[in-house]
């Protein structure tokens, strides 16, 4: 099978981890519809997919996660860098020798009586300069058929790798079979679940998870966490951002980058219909971009993903349209409810729950059951193309140019609605003070504030600090005038009664209407202490029936808490040490004179 296979490396590769996990087969991925086919009706046999009624969602599948195996794992997740202070302190290290000994105990003869499915991908349009590709072996068709959507997968990528370099991505659900052994729906290993990141080897190892961003290695491993640590070497930038054109009244398209901590309505924000005449978003991507200077001097984005992997609960025809339209079909659904009539539900899908139906946990339903219908994690993936609002230029190869950089966090209180930083320093210290009440997507206490840099905490390959510093560079490298502006959202605020004051959703438009027309040159700011803020009378606010007291609370800056958190911060760097750039406090100092 793997004679077909001119890159010796990978090869030699293949046939090591044959040896290591001694599986009871190996198989080539091609990438074809009839491959999926097969392997689709392979999960279903298995009882890992539910087959969902073909008349309401065509070609699309149901899967019912290990109740212990439902969302990141942060704390199992490591980076094994040679020294204990390139990862630095928001990351776990690891000594990559004995990270090294501990994968080939994990991993010896793990896959036995599995398939070991070999996946070659491409993080980013077949064949574009800024492509990085991939390969990754794992004991899991549920992740072949999910890495199928994510990513530009088979027999195309190996034609383009001929002799080329790629990141090895080791995975398997920990879970070997003995002879005759009935498998489960959901093998997985969780007691001994562990993320490896080898920044120096470019290389992935996972065991024991077969969720999301641990089992597709693709995304959050590759495209973020090696990817950052290339970026970095490479002079270009690896981001939790997503992309949206943005089309004004007059015909004028702009790209903007936005980065928000997960479960945070990226997806959402991406796809978002505009309320306001004229205004037209489209998207590029929901999760990820790789940015490097194109030859006119301007960053240049690529959405590295092929599909979508969206936080499936409150996703509706009223708060994103575009993303039901996107996995009507051709999707698979993780840990969601099952109708009777064969379709799916989740919270927040329509406004009446149905009366009836079976849970993610396969249990009995009803709207008056205590636990949810859906996981609050629970997802869907679907192929980027079949948004109807996908972006004209989503495959360029070249990537889009990007006018402006967002950074937004859940915050009930004291960030306003909007505000743009006062340069690209100024940019660089409010994405590292990015903060956010945690969400279902990873494991923590939901609702709690934690700090989340640039929303890369989870997912950035080395030391924060030296992350900082190289935001920092990549501002010194280019003409300032052809660098992103920079801004602050924050949709959340909530009034004293725990109210939100900003409707959010589609009317997100207005922010980014403002944002536009400064671009444009519209003399439609003022200089505050943090940024500056709006105009009032260049707001669109029209039809909102705001009150006086909200759009005053939605722009307020309140001295006392940002004083007080400016110090927090100061306490929060504080632990970078000599790796925190001197820029990054006197930007802290200046604010704080500012306020002062
Ligand atoms: C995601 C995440 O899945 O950020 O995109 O957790
Ligand atoms: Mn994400």
């Amino acid at each position: 099978m793997l004679d077909s296979v001119k890159n010796e490396k990978l090869r030699v590769w293949v046939e090591e981890m044959v040896q290591l996990c001694e599986p009871a087969r190996v198989y080539l991925c091609n990438g074809s519809e009839q491959e999926y086919r097969e392997l689709s009706s392979e999960l279903i046999n298995s009882g890992t997919f539910i087959h969902l009624n073909e008349k309401k969602r065509p070609n699309s599948f149901l899967a019912r996660s290990n109740p212990s195996d439902v969302a990141r794992v942060e704390k199992k997740t490591f980076i094994a860098s040679e020294k204990k202070e390139d990862v630095g302190p928001t990351n776990n290290w690891c000594d990559p020798a004995e990270m090294t000994v501990k994968m080939h105990t994990l991993f010896k003869g793990c896959m036995k009586g599995r398939t070991m499915y070999v996946i070659p991908f491409s993080m980013g349009p077949l064949g574009s300069p800024m492509a990085k590709i991939g390969v990754e072996i794992t004991d899991s068709a549920y992740v072949v058929c999910n890495m199928r959507i994510m990513t530009r997968m088979g027999q195309e990528v190996l034609d383009i790798l001929q002799e080329g370099d790629f990141v090895p991505c080791m995975h398997s659900v920990g879970k070997p079979l003995a002879m005759g052994q009935k498998d489960d729906s959901w093998p997985c290993n969780p007691e001994n679940t562990c993320i490896a990141h080898f920044p120096k080897k470019r290389s992935i190892w996972s065991f024991g998870s077969g969720y999301g961003g641990n089992a597709l290695l693709g995304k959050k491993c590759f495209a973020l966490r090696i990817a950052s640590v290339m970026a970095r070497e490479e002079k270009w930038l690896a981001e939790h951002m997503l992309i949206i054109g943005v089309t004004n009244p007059e015909g004028k398209k702009r790209y903007i980058a936005a980065s928000f901590p997960s479960a945070c309505g990226k997806t959402n924000m991406a796809m978002l219909q505009s309320p306001l005449p004229g205004w037209k978003i489209e998207c590029v991507g929901d999760d990820i971009a790789w940015m490097k200077f194109g030859k006119d001097g301007r960053l240049y984005a690529i959405n590295p993903e092929a599909g979508f992997f969206g936080v499936a609960p409150g996703t509706s025809m009223k708060s994103n349209p575009n993303a039901m339209r996107t996995c009507a079909e051709n999707a698979i659904f993780t840990n969601v409810g099952l109708t009777e009539e064969g379709d799916i539900w989740w919270e927040g899908m329509t406004d009446k729950p149905p009366a009836r139906l079976t849970s993610w946990l396969g249990e009995a339903w009803t709207p008056e059951s205590q636990k949810s219908a859906a996981h609050p994690n629970s997802r869907f993936t679907a192929p980027a193309d079949q948004c109807p609002v996908i972006d004209p230029a989503w495959e360029d190869p070249e990537g889009v140019p990007i006018s402006a950089i967002i950074f937004g966090g859940r915050r009930s209180s004291v960030v306003p609605l909007v505000y743009e930083a006062l340069g690209w320093n100024h940019g660089v210290f409010v994405g590292a003070s990015l903060s956010s009440e945690m969400t279902a997507a990873a494991e923590g206490v939901v609702g709690n504030l934690r700090h989340d840099p640039f929303a890369m905490l989870p997912f950035c390959g080395y030391n924060m600090g030296d992350y900082f510093a190289h935001w920092l560079a990549i501002g010194r490298s280019a003409n300032a005038e052809k660098l992103p502006r920079i801004y602050s959202v924050n949709w959340f605020l909530k009034s004293a009664e725990g109210k939100y004051l900003w409707p959010g959703f589609g009317d997100n438009m207005r922010v980014i209407k403002w944002i536009c027309e400064g671009l444009e040159g519209k003399d439609n700011k003022i200089k505050s202490s943090i940024g500056y803020l709006p105009k009032m009378d260049s707001f669109d606010t029209s039809g909102l029936n705001l009150s006086k007291d909200t759009l005053k609370a939605l722009f307020d800056i309140n001295k006392e808490g940002w004083l007080k958190e400016s110090e927090e911060m100061r306490t929060y760097l504080s632990q970078f040490k000599e790796r925190l750039p001197r820029e990054i406090i006197d930007e802290l100092n200046s604010l704080q004179n500012r306020l002062r």
